[in-house]
């Protein structure tokens, strides 16, 4: 059995709970590990005014006890403070239909880019909030919960992970950054960019867009460092580690691609200048010159940092009226919401680490399956040993 969890909830609901399986024992863990990474996913410049209300903080109410794992699910509460104003509007118990006219709160309006139409066709819903309150992004709160601790595992066997953003509305870090540069920049600004003076132009682009009523998009960057080699295979394409991820970070609300190492730049450059060179030495044992092709080979880690490049688009939810139409008059109207965030990819380079240490910790944990954290720790070592002894 190897790793897994199921998210629920609404976003104006009570909560968003997730159950995770497949943890080992004995793992150390608070819900400060987990905080510390919700409280990032929701800053970042450009986002509204719902983060406000917000202050996303975890219960464990299962498989812990006295700050360690169990071995048993692992249950994770996080309360939305916002319910308390859609108490009745998101209650479960039935109201009339004088009553939900009265609230004024269904929606029969689509708005383009979200899944607003085709959801509410699939499921016959024609209050299209039926849709849209499991379709929102409120959701990753809960898989950054999960990413989380599995953060916290993959530590203990020193595999770290960081985020940061490379582009927004058309705005580059185009430094070829080096990962020691890229760790000791981390989390310095509330866009998550490396180079301070590229943030403050991505802030003016942001405010711009937020100006004219608009959302903007990006890309967001996830490098996991000292990974074991051999972790996803090539022998079958559901096993493949890096097709395990692109399906993860194109989950992620508004993502709209992924790639690895030098990416789509591949496309450009000659065979000779993206296949990484193998080289040995007697301390390192076999070790590549180059990490172009970010950490994947064959669809297995091969011991250089793995690279996730994710682009998001736009948010949908926009100030700025689109064409869409009614779904009951079938009249054409301009769309035009209360409340949204301008951009979203600072919170979202979050939400792709996340993703990220669960895909990493799932495969690891398949390939050393293990009972309790002791017997995972001695197997990942001896697989390290593997490089000096090949
Ligand atoms: C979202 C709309 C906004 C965002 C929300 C995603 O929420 P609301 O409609 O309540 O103002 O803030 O994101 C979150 C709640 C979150 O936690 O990320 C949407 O339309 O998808």
């Amino acid at each position: 059995m190897s790793l897994r969890f199921l998210t629920s909830g609404e976003s104006h609901g009570p909560q968003l709970t997730v159950i995770i399986e497949g943890l080992p024992a004995n793992l150390a863990i608070t819900p400060e590990d987990i905080n510390k990474e919700m409280f990032k996913r929701q800053g970042g410049y450009g986002r509204g005014r719902r983060m406000k209300i917000e202050k996303d903080s975890v219960e464990i109410v299962s498989g812990v006890r006295n700050g360690y794992t169990l071995g048993s699910p692992v249950t994770i509460i996080v309360t939305n403070d916002d319910f308390s104003h859609w108490k009745k509007i998101m209650g479960v118990a039935p109201i009339s239909e004088a009553e939900q006219e009265n609230m004024k709160r269904v929606i029969t309006k689509p708005r383009p880019g979200h899944a607003d139409l085709v959801g509410g066709m699939k499921y016959n819903h024609r209050d299209l909030r039926n849709v849209l309150e499991r379709s929102s992004a409120r959701e990753t709160a809960a898989r950054v919960a999960v990413g989380a601790v599995c953060k916290v595992l993959l530590e203990t066997l020193n595999i770290n992970l960081y985020s940061r953003v490379v582009e927004i509305g058309g705005i580059k870090d185009s430094t070829n950054h080096t990962l020691e540069t890229i760790k000791q920049n981390i989390d310095t600004n509330d866009v998550r960019v490396i180079d301070d003076s590229i943030a403050q132009a991505m802030r003016e682009r942001i405010d711009e867009a937020k100006k004219e009523g608009d959302s903007i998009g990006g890309v967001v960057q996830t490098i996991v460092e000292n990974m074991p080699i051999g972790i996803g295979s090539y022998v079958h394409y559901d096993r493949k580690l890096d097709g395990r991820i692109a399906q993860s970070v194109v989950s992620i609300n508004a993502f709209k691609g992924v790639s690895f190492g030098e990416g789509f730049k591949a496309a450009e450059k000659p065979g000779s200048q993206i296949q990484d060179e193998i080289l040995y030495s007697e301390t390192k044992g076999f070790y590549r010159g180059s990490n172009h092709l970010g950490g994947l080979e064959g669809g297995m880690s091969n011991g250089m940092p793995i690279v996730v490049n994710g682009v998001m688009k736009p948010i949908p939810t926009l100030y700025k009226p689109l064409n869409s139409v009614d779904i009951n008059s079938k009249e054409i109207f301009k769309a035009s919401v209360e409340r949204s965030d301008s951009c979203a990819v600072p919170a979202a380079s979050v939400v792709v680490e996340h993703v990220v240490a669960f895909e990493i910790a799932k495969a690891l944990l398949e390939e050393f399956q293990s009972n309790h954290i002791d017997q995972f720790k001695h197997q990942v070592e001896e697989r390290r040993k593997l490089n000096a002894q090949f």
